[in-house]
């Protein structure tokens, strides 16, 4: 596959400092498809002076042609779709519908939330005699995860670029390569030299370099809670902005009344959309106890419709796959019922796990607790509405979740008491413009829509 070897910064492709590479391995089939340099703590240096030295003139930019440029980089990864789903599939194991229906188009749709924001948001405001400028926080160190390759760089690059901030990128060491072509896009657009650079490398390496370098003014970060909470203590020491957008272990809540039926078949679909490799997947289902047995046999139903290497994809590499493995496992060995799947692996070769339905899961069980990041659904039951409050907030996560009642009113008054970010009712619908993040320990602060671009700006006001 293509591979850029060098690294996007101040507007062109320059040599990696280091001579080291990873490789790139598609999960599918286990095959090395690329390599791609393992950018060093130089490396990123200099993308950040790059990024320092493009900022003021960025900053200056009228928000209109900062507009304007967004709205480029939007129709330069509209031209792509094919280009960067074909990558998806390769590098993440994506199916190919997927990819392009999800992965790649996405990344367009929020592209282009944010030239329209980028013209249209107050950065400017009257508080009684006071004006009140909102203004680029600086340089931003943006670290993205592997499971959405492009949405996750889009949904940190698009709201700092119309803020007014410039970025060092450091994608996952998985999918280098879709955020490879997210330069060609941004270079194609003609976002001036220095605005956005990409470094590849690993997590300790290069991404810890990015998010302690001085010349960094806010991290953004996606990935697990562990080294979201260890970026967290580094900005928190140099008291520097920090965004993180960690894991998940959302409920869908199915409360009586609701369509049993529609409830559980999207909620299994919900978990199995990209291999359950999702941080807002609905990983918990929470029915009553007068209809639990209906919404097993439901269950099973539905997941027999996901066949690995069909509508499933592998996960994205062997540590993952072992991991959810394990995870399946130790459900198994706490009491959990095995209704769908199972630990043994469905195909010889590629890193894919069986699509799983655990039933009679309990919360003090691992499986219930813990994110488990494959496509392993628990059911669980419960009493009454106290329990399933209960069972639902018992967790230290709280980025998403699913309510489905009678009526969206009944579950209005449900989600209100549920400690979570995002609340789909009855089904609900993505909205680009709705923040996305955590509550408790699955982050601090928001992505998308104009909280996604408030993320990337502070306050200054103007007293008369
Ligand atoms: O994540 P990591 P991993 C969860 C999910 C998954 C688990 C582990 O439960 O099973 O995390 O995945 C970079 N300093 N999520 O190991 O390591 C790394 O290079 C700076 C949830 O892949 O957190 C990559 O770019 N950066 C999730 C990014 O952090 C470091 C998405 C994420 O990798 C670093 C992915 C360090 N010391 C995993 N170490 C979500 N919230 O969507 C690693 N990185």
């Amino acid at each position: 596959m293509k591979a850029h070897d060098g690294m996007y910064i101040g507007g062109g492709w320059r040599p990696a400092v280091g001579t080291d590479t990873i490789a790139v391995v598609n999960p599918a089939d286990e095959q090395v498809i690329a390599h791609v340099p393992a950018g060093t703590a130089e490396d990123v240096d200099a993308a950040v002076r790059a990024a320092r030295e493009a900022f003021p003139a960025w900053a200056a930019t009228p928000p209109a042609e900062r507009a304007a440029l967004l709205g480029a980089l939007r129709d330069e990864l509209g031209r792509r779709t094919e280009e960067i789903a074909e990558t998806v599939t390769a590098e993440l194991g994506a199916p190919p519908a997927l990819a392009l229906a999800v992965h790649a188009s996405l990344p367009v749709v929020v592209a282009g939330t944010y030239a329209d924001l980028a013209g249209s948001y107050a950065f400017e405001e009257k508080l009684g005699t006071s004006t009140v400028l909102m203004e680029p926080v600086g340089v931003v160190g943006a670290i993205t995860p592997w499971n959405y390759p492009l949405h996750q760089i889009v949904a940190k690059v698009a709201p700092a670029l119309a803020a007014g901030c410039t970025v060092v990128l450091k994608p996952a060491e998985d999918t280098p390569l879709t955020a490879q072509l997210f330069a060609e896009a941004v270079h194609a657009a003609g976002i001036p030299a220095g605005v956005v650079n990409l470094v590849t490398g690993l997590g300790p390496v290069a991404g810890q370099a990015l998010a302690e370098h001085d010349g960094v003014d806010l991290v953004s970060f996606t990935g697990s809670t562990a080294v979201g909470s260890r970026i967290g203590a580094v900005a928190g020491a140099a008291v520097k902005r920090v965004a993180l957008e960690l894991g998940g272990k959302s409920a869908n809540v199915v409360l009586p009344g609701a369509d049993l039926a529609r409830a559980v078949n999207v909620g299994i679909a919900n978990v199995m959309s990209n291999s359950g490799q999702t941080c807002s997947a609905w990983t918990r289902m929470l029915v009553h106890r007068d209809h639990y047995d209906e919404a097993v046999a439901l269950a099973e139903a539905a997941v027999a419709k996901y066949v690995p290497g069909e509508r499933v994809g592998p996960l994205v590499n062997a540590g993952q796959r072992e991991r959810v493995r394990g995870y399946i496992e130790k459900g198994l060995a706490e009491g959990a019922r095995l209704v769908a799947g199972g630990p043994d692996a469905p195909l010889e070769t590629g890193y894919y796990v069986r699509p799983t339905v655990l039933a009679d899961v309990t919360p003090d069980m691992t499986v219930a607790q813990e994110e488990i990041f494959g496509p392993v659904v628990c059911l669980m039951r419960y009493e009454d509405e106290e329990d399933a409050v209960a069972i639902a907030n018992g967790t230290v996560y709280g980025l998403a979740g699913a309510v489905w009642a009678a009526d969206d009113a009944e579950a209005v008054a449900f989600a209100r008491r549920m400690d979570t970010g995002q609340v789909d009712i009855n089904g609900g619908r993505f909205n680009p413009l709705a923040p996305f993040g955590g509550y408790k320990r699955s982050g601090v602060g928001r992505e998308l829509g104009p909280h996604g671009l408030a993320e990337y700006l502070q306050t200054k006001s103007l007293q008369f």
